[in-house]
């Protein structure tokens, strides 16, 4: 490495202008410590800092990136549909194509809503299941993130009462009342508490597969269950797809593990890397948004050209053929070397994957919801950030993140990979 001083310097100034330096909190390395990387550029499955140095990189802005940084045909569409303006207010043809996509790609919703985030996505999803439902709370389950409104920075109550308190100063105790959260996997937690509250519950939202506390996979039964009662008590069954959706197949966890929810929330891979998210779902619930329906929601970018060029640019490519089988065996490739990497350095690690979302846990036990997350061994996993950024592997900067492959990660990349996985976990 060239050593790390213009990043160390612009991080210096940057702290002076920007909360924490960073314009969102994980990009800041508090949870694995050390100097934030400012980047320059990147391009496939690289990532450049501004001294110079390069890294494979597993973060792809936290998903996006599939394909891999840069992709020429994403680039070349760009530059075109720029010299058209960048933002018109008002419909195109563009919008129009990318809900033909998505729409296609997910055959549980029937119409689809172009926003500018996942919160935005997650956010109006719920809005409109209150509004379809008339009733006011919600079920999410601990660990689970779907952005920052202020009903979703909610944590389990405590003890008996299943009322959420905020989990963020800012956030009312009268947003958090109406959130109540359970541990992910557990039929039963949800069962009791609609069995008693479903005449007050619009909706449940949950991650199909959990990519902020790292990568905790449904239990075999548990999204048919969910699936069930909700259908029984006429409670909209959110999908978080944010992370998932174009990611663990094309269709998303929903085709994975074949379970249709009524609304599902979008974000990251659609927008090829530029602010896109979108919330979708039954045509009767969907009737509900304004300007058809009564629940308001708009935004002055939603649907803007360029981000629409790049979510159709990136989905054209996704779609080809042969896209999802590769992605696999790069998966499969990372994941049998890591778990082969630990093994051989005597390092105690559990593996959890989901097409090309993945994470690596320190810790012997299984990971099943965000308690038995949380008993990983973060210090030795911060060392292990460490020591592979040393060695130019970028992975997540924190335990409880997911990692992720592009289509651009070559064979040699996952070698390289393993090989500093293999050397690093040594040094444990
Ligand atoms: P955004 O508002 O950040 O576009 O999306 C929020 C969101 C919603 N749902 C899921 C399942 C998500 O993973 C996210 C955002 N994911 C984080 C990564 N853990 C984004 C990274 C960040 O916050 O900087």
């Amino acid at each position: 490495m060239k050593g790390i001083n213009k990043s160390k310097r612009l991080f210096r100034k940057a702290q002076g202008l920007i909360p924490g330096g960073v314009n969102s909190p994980v990009r800041a390395f508090k949870a694995v410590g050390g100097q934030p990387l400012f980047i320059s550029h990147a391009k496939g499955s690289k990532i450049y800092d501004v001294d110079g140095n390069a890294y494979i990189d597993y973060v792809l802005s936290w998903g996006p990136m599939i394909l891999g940084h840069a992709h020429p045909s994403v680039v070349k569409a760009l530059k075109a549909a720029i010299e058209k303006g960048t933002s018109y207010g008002a419909p195109t043809e563009l919008e129009v194509k990318l809900a033909e996509m998505v729409l296609k790609a997910y055959p549980s919703m029937d119409k689809v809503r172009m926003v500018n985030s996942g919160t935005e996505a997650t956010m109006s999803a719920i809005r409109v299941a209150r509004g379809f439902t008339k009733r006011d709370r919600i079920i999410k389950f601990e660990g689970c993130y779907h952005g920052h409104a202020d009903g979703l920075l909610v944590k389990a109550g405590s003890g008996a009462t299943t009322f959420g308190v905020p989990d963020s100063p800012g956030v009312p105790r009268s947003y958090a009342r109406n959130t109540i959260t359970l541990p992910f996997n557990d039929l039963k937690a949800v069962k009791a508490v609609v069995e008693k509250d479903w005449k007050n519950i619009a909706c449940i939202i949950l991650e199909p597969v959990v990519g902020n506390i790292g990568c905790v996979l449904p239990k075999r039964g548990f999204l048919e269950g969910l699936r069930k009662i909700t259908k029984k008590y006429g409670i909209v069954l959110i999908f978080d797809e944010v992370m998932t959706g174009f990611r663990v197949s094309y269709g998303g966890a929903q085709a994975y593990y074949g379970v249709e929810p009524d609304m599902t929330c979008l974000g990251k891979v659609i927008g090829g890397g530029l602010p896109v998210g979108a919330y979708g779902g039954k045509a009767e619930i969907m009737s509900m948004v304004s300007p058809e329906g009564p629940v308001y929601q708009a935004g002055t970018l939603s649907g803007n050209p360029l981000a629409m060029t790049a979510g159709i640019t990136t989905l054209k490519i996704l779609s080809r053929k042969g896209t999802y089988e590769r992605l696999e065996q790069k998966g499969l490739a990372l994941e049998e070397g890591l778990k082969d990497a630990a093994k051989r350095a005597g390092v105690k690690t559990r593996f959890y994957r989901a097409g090309t979302m993945f994470c690596t846990y320190f810790t012997d036990r299984e990971v099943y919801d965000y308690q038995t997350a949380k008993q990983a061994d973060t210090e030795r996993f911060a060392r292990f950030f460490a020591g592979m950024l040393k060695r130019g592997v970028n992975i997540a900067p924190s335990q409880f993140e997911a990692g992720f492959i592009s289509l651009a990660h070559t064979d040699k990349d996952i070698e390289k990979t393993v090989r500093a996985a293999y050397d690093v976990m040594k040094s444990l």
